[in-house]
Parts: structure tokens; C-alpha cells; sequence
């Protein structure tokens, strides 16, 4: 990574879909305080895997934190042992997020939860759409940082076409309204190290669920 180039560097504002904007290194400025923030959530409500809608193990690891409604439209009796009610979003996270949310021309964005993934080489996430938010018009906010994926966002429909997006630390991308129900998902990380991460990639998505 050249620290420098990427300092210097203004974050983008690339309209990639009605609906869907990608800021590339709007979270820069703030990737340590971001890190620091999230290793908070972290010992409050551990990383654990995980698991698909039949109940298996996924790759990926994930924590949450949010409001106690939030939580408990989210909370899953599939895998209780994940009952501990979340800690609160971390006030730095959730202004930046409402930031992003300005940008990308939802100004009315309020997120109750914070969802982490973190993924290590290999880790994917396969092609799914977000739908268990309770409006389904409000937009999701998604942070890297990290390692760099490929990104694929489709279309309506799981087999539509993919484009692939590379997502690299402190990139950040908003999609709500029209484009709220696309399927997505991640292809299998390649191993690296990051300074700031390790051998990881972190994504956190701000949404209202309740
Ligand atoms: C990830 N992100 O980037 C996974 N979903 O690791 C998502 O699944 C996602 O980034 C809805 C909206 C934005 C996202
Ligand atoms: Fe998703």
C-alpha cells in the first residue's frame, strides 16, 4: 500500500446503478479511529461464525451491535448462542455512516445496527440479496477495510449478470431505493497483510432494520 498516494488521493463519487454510489477512500481519513471502534464491539460481542439459512457453518465471521429493537428483529433462535443483547453503535461509526448516507442522496438515513464481517483468505460470501430490514427502500451503507475483495453486484434476479467492483480499504459503497434488492455477494479473499488488519478484511454495513 502507498500510504501517501492514498492520503493524497480525493474519494470518488461513481454512480454505479440508479440508486447504488461508490465513494473510493471516503473512509480513509478515519481508518484508524474506525479500527479502534470496532475492536470495542468486539470484546463486547465476539466474533463468531456465521451460519447459512439451513443452519451450517459459514467462513466468514460476524458480530453486531445496535439497538435492542434492532436486535431482536435480528435475533436468530437458530443460533442461540448468540442471545446477548448488542452493544450500542459506536457514535464515530454511525455519524460517518450517516454521512455517507448524505452523499449518496439519502439524507433521511438513520441506522440502528451495525453488522460486521470478517473475512480471511478464501472466505467468500455467495450471491444473496439483504431483505430482512422492515423497509426495504432504506439504503445500506457499507464499509472496507482491509484486505481487498471483488465484489460482484447483480441484478433482480440471482442468475443476472454480476459486475465486479474491487473494493480496497477505506472504500466505500451506498445502495438503497431502486437498487435495494440487487443480489451480491464477495468472491474468495486472496491472502494478504494489511497494516491496519492483518491477514483480514473487514466490511461494516449500517442499516435500519426495525
Ligand atoms: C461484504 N457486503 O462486502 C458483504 N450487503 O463483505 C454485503 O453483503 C452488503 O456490502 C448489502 C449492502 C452492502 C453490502
Ligand atoms: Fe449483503
Amino acid at each position: 500500500m502507498n500510504l501517501f498516494s492514498q492520503l493524497a488521493a480525493e474519494p470518488t463519487h461513481e454512480d454505479i446503478f440508479p440508486g447504488t454510489v461508490l465513494m473510493r477512500g471516503l473512509a480513509l481519513t478515519q481508518d484508524a479511529e474506525f479500527f479502534a471502534a470496532i475492536e470495542v464491539i468486539l470484546s463486547a460481542a465476539p466474533l463468531h461464525h456465521a451460519t447459512t439459512p439451513s443452519g451450517l457453518p459459514m467462513s466468514v465471521m460476524v458480530s453486531d451491535c445496535g439497538t435492542p429493537e434492532a436486535f431482536r428483529r435480528r435475533w436468530d433462535p437458530q443460533n442461540p448462542s448468540v442471545r446477548k443483547l448488542w452493544p450500542s453503535i459506536p457514535r464515530v461509526l454511525a455519524d460517518f455512516a450517516i454521512r455517507c448516507a448524505v452523499r449518496s442522496g439519502f439524507p433521511q438515513f438513520r441506522p440502528d445496527t451495525c453488522h460486521i464481517n470478517r473475512y480471511h483468505a478464501g472466505t467468500k460470501l455467495g450471491i444473496h440479496q439483504d431483505r430482512h430490514e422492515f423497509d426495504l427502500y432504506q439504503p445500506i451503507v457499507s464499509i472496507s477495510l482491509g484486505l481487498e475483495c471483488i465484489f460482484l453486484l447483480g441484478g433482480f434476479q440471482r442468475t443476472d449478470k454480476t459486475k465486479r467492483i474491487l473494493l480496497e480499504h477505506g472504500d466505500v459503497i451506498v445502495w438503497g431505493g431502486p437498487s435495494r434488492m440487487r443480489f451480491h455477494g464477495v468472491q474468495p479473499l486472496k491472502p494478504g497483510h494489511h497494516p491496519l488488519t492483518g491477514p483480514y478484511r473487514y466490511n461494516l454495513t449500517f442499516r435500519k432494520v426495525a
